[in-house]
């Protein structure tokens, strides 16, 4: 870890930042993660680095979706794994729901790696990709998932996805909920719930609200029959464009 004072005014920002690097150190994150993550320091710039009311709204449909799921999964790639790795094991927990390793850049023994990184959080089990279930319409390592979990899934949680397997996994049926910054993203377009918010954030609040919902009665129902990601996607850049206006003047007094 590097010695970013606590005092620093971007503190948690730059903590942040030596997680996903120690990702990579340690095989867990690829090294296009850094890319990936700091396109979401980007956003979450923009966005207030705050979880604003779109995102609550998006987290209650998530936990209601989840809740509602025959058969959820929970993704995990590997910058998800450094960034989250306990609230990943506490949402397999309260969601009675398999963890499995699915990655985009393909690397020997990096999933090998999560998987490990995962159990010695303290994950049960965690699923592994395997080349006896495929997903259809995806020629990417995303492709291979395990028969058992994403292949069998009705709802698959996906934090920052790339589009690509988000749309084979909705071409397939199967309802996705992601986590990403970007609005604008095909992901964030693609998903039948986009949580625009951190995943450090996010997670943590999924947690606390999935045990609120029954897993059958009309108010869980009634919370997704409401919801429109397109709207939320809406909100989410109308945030943003404000951001861009009157909160800029807010900023300028602001450290970078
Ligand atoms: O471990 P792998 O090989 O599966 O690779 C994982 C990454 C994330 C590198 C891979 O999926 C990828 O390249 O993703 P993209 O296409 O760069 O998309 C990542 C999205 O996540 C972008 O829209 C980012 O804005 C967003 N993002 C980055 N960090 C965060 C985030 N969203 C929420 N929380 C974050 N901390």
């Amino acid at each position: 870890m590097s010695d970013v004072p606590k005092t620093h005014p971007r503190y948690l920002s730059l903590t942040l930042r030596d997680t996903i690097v120690a990702g990579v150190q340690q095989g867990i994150t690829s090294i296009h993660g850094l890319i990936a993550h700091g396109r979401g320091e980007a956003f979450d710039y923009l966005i207030g680095e705050a979880t604003q009311p779109f995102a609550i709204e998006a987290i209650h449909a998530a936990a209601a979706m989840l809740r509602l799921a025959e058969h959820p999964v929970i993704s995990v790639n590997g910058n998800v794994a450094a960034l989250a790795p306990e609230a990943l094991i506490e949402l397999g927990q309260v969601l009675n729901a398999p963890l499995e390793v699915n990655i985009f850049h393909t690397e020997t023994g990096r999933e090998q790696k999560i998987r490990e990184y995962l159990l010695k959080h303290g994950a049960s089990d965690v699923l592994m990709p395997t080349t006896e279930a495929q997903l259809s319409f995806i020629d990417s390592n995303r492709k291979f998932v395990h028969p058992e979990g994403i292949f069998k899934a009705d709802v698959v949680f996906v934090p920052l996805e790339d589009g690509d397997r988000c749309e084979a996994l909705r071409k397939m049926g199967k309802d996705v909920v992601t986590v990403d910054l970007n609005p604008m993203s095909r992901t964030a377009k693609q998903a039948s719930i986009t949580i625009v918010d951190n995943v450090v954030r996010a997670l943590p609040l999924l947690c606390e609200k999935i045990p609120e919902l029954s897993s059958s009665d009309a108010t869980t129902q009634g919370i997704l029959k409401r919801y429109s990601n397109e709207a939320v996607l809406h909100e989410a850049l109308q945030h943003i464009s404000r951001s861009g206006n009157g909160n800029q003047r807010k900023r300028e007094a602001e450290p970078r």
